[in-house]
């Protein structure tokens, strides 16, 4: 059994000192014993600050290969999310399995290295370049579950439900055909992908009906009557707004209250478009907003509305969707710089008994993003998967800072990356900031990018 000693760790309680947390076979934290003074016996030391392993809850892997490629300005201008998304379309074609394992793999052990120790994989690039499914129609599923396992992340897979190109029943894009489910096809994938991963703990399986624009709403009650967290695109874009509007007099997300039972297991992705009412209700719902800072600044979506939801009591996680960000500190600062520039304040995601922004931004996508993932994590307690970040209190960034000064200094300076090392289900994953088998992972990744941009 695994056992690591934190000089420093953040607990459930709060900040303590010589921290003993002891891992069972399984991979989920047994014991936690602050003040350990004895025998260290066998225990790994971790002589910097321990927080848990961060929940990422929103990925769509293959579009790391894109990051930074889709910036260019397009011969008519006019750039928006929309022509954005025809962009992805043409590279969507070009991804064998191998392509999506390869490139999953690399994205996944640079999450790591950055402390992002579990993804919900929103997987809806199901099918062959012409759109005919593969002969297992979970191939491309289970090719994101081998890179996890390559990776050693943790993951919760969702398999993306996709039959239509706009609210409600229009035909789908030629774009989208690789996307395409009937409920039939849909559930094939996530009982193939359930048999993939069945008894292994770094694994969860629920459900992405993709968006209002893909399914019906027959569509999304039958999602519903499966089991696991249900995860959908809501309200990124004001033109969705609008167009659900047009069609069913309701905004998005005030059709998900008033139309679907959303509570505790539902993540709306992206929610930027709330009117004021909308932010209350969603709040009380108990339903988890799955924020994506970087990829919603690149794609020009908006600003949450943070403020209102918190003072709400609203539940939110993070995400790093395309993948122009790959760190859990990087997309905390976003969400709460984009607030700074909208309200023209500071230290916006505070109160009076919390007063440094890092914490409570970490503490919230702890637990919100714990909720999404549907596994048992984002704390450092007994009977939670032992996913562990430490970062470098002797790292240039973080130098002289300790506690919640150390987690404000991680998320709201610098560029470089402070984290030392990573365990994620027991396992050390990241050593000396790099992950253990990046050569191996990296070396995969160059030859699909030769594939893919040839
Ligand atoms: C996606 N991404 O499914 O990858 C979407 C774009 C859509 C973001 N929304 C496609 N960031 O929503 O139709
Ligand atoms: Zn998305």
């Amino acid at each position: 059994m695994a056992s690591f000693l934190a000089s420093r760790a953040l607990l459930p309680g709060g900040w303590a000192s010589d921290v003993l947390i002891e891992v069972d076979a399984a991979g989920a934290i047994s014991a936690v014993t602050p003040g350990h003074r004895g025998p260290t016996g066998t225990a790994r030391r971790l002589p910097g600050h321990v927080v848990p392993g961060v929940p990422n809850l929103h990925s769509h892997a293959f579009q790391r290969a894109m990051a930074g490629g889709a910036e260019r300005r397009s011969p008519a201008g006019q750039d928006s999310f929309w022509t954005w998304r025809e962009t992805m379309y043409r590279f969507v074609g070009r991804f064998s399995p191998e392509d999506a394992e390869a490139v999953a793999a690399q994205l996944y052990a640079e999450m790591l290295e950055h402390g992002f120790t579990s993804v919900a994989e929103f997987h809806y690039l199901h099918h062959q370049p012409d759109g005919r499914p593969h002969a297992d129609r979970a191939e491309m599923a289970k090719r994101h579950v081998a890179a996890a396992r390559q990776a050693g992340i943790g993951m919760t897979m969702l398999p993306s439900l996709y039959r239509h190109g706009g609210i409600f029943g229009k035909p789908p894009h030629e774009g989208q055909r690789r996307f395409l489910n009937d409920v039939d096809g849909f559930s094939a994938i996530v009982e193939g992908v359930r048999e993939a991963v069945a008894g292994d703990a770094q694994f969860a399986v629920g459900l992405a009906p993709h968006s209002l624009r893909a399914v019906t709403p027959e569509m999304l009650h039958a999602v519903a009557g499966f089991q696991g967290p249900i995860h959908i695109h809501a309200a990124e874009q004001p033109k969705e707004v609008e167009e659900c509007l047009a069609a069913t007099g309701l905004r998005p997300v005030r059709w998900l209250l008033e139309n679907m039972p959303l509570d505790a297991r539902w993540v709306l992705i992206h929610a930027t478009h709330l009117d004021d009412a909308e932010v209350m209700a969603l709040a009380a719902t108990g339903a988890v907003a799955g924020l994506c800072p970087t990829t919603e600044a690149s794609l020009g979506d908006g600003i949450f509305r943070l403020p209102d939801y918190l003072r709400a009591s609203g539940r939110f996680g993070i995400g790093t969707d395309s993948h122009v960000g790959t760190a859990p500190a990087f997309e905390l600062r976003q969400l709460e710089t984009s607030q700074r520039l909208r309200d023209h304040a500071r230290a916006v995601a505070t109160a009076e008994q919390n007063p440094h922004p890092g914490r409570t931004l970490l503490e919230a996508a702890l637990h919100g993003g714990a909720q999404a993932s549907g596994r048992e994590l984002g704390a450092i307690a007994p009977g939670l998967r032992a996913d562990l970040v430490e970062l470098d209190e002797t790292h240039p960034l973080l130098l002289g800072r300790e506690g919640d000064a150390l987690l404000d200094a991680w998320v709201f300076s610098g560029q470089s990356n402070p984290v030392r090392s990573v365990v994620c289900g027991g396992k050390v994953v990241v050593e000396g900031g790099r992950h253990v088998k990046s050569m191996a992972i990296l070396d995969a990744f160059t030859q699909a990018m030769r594939r893919l941009m040839a």
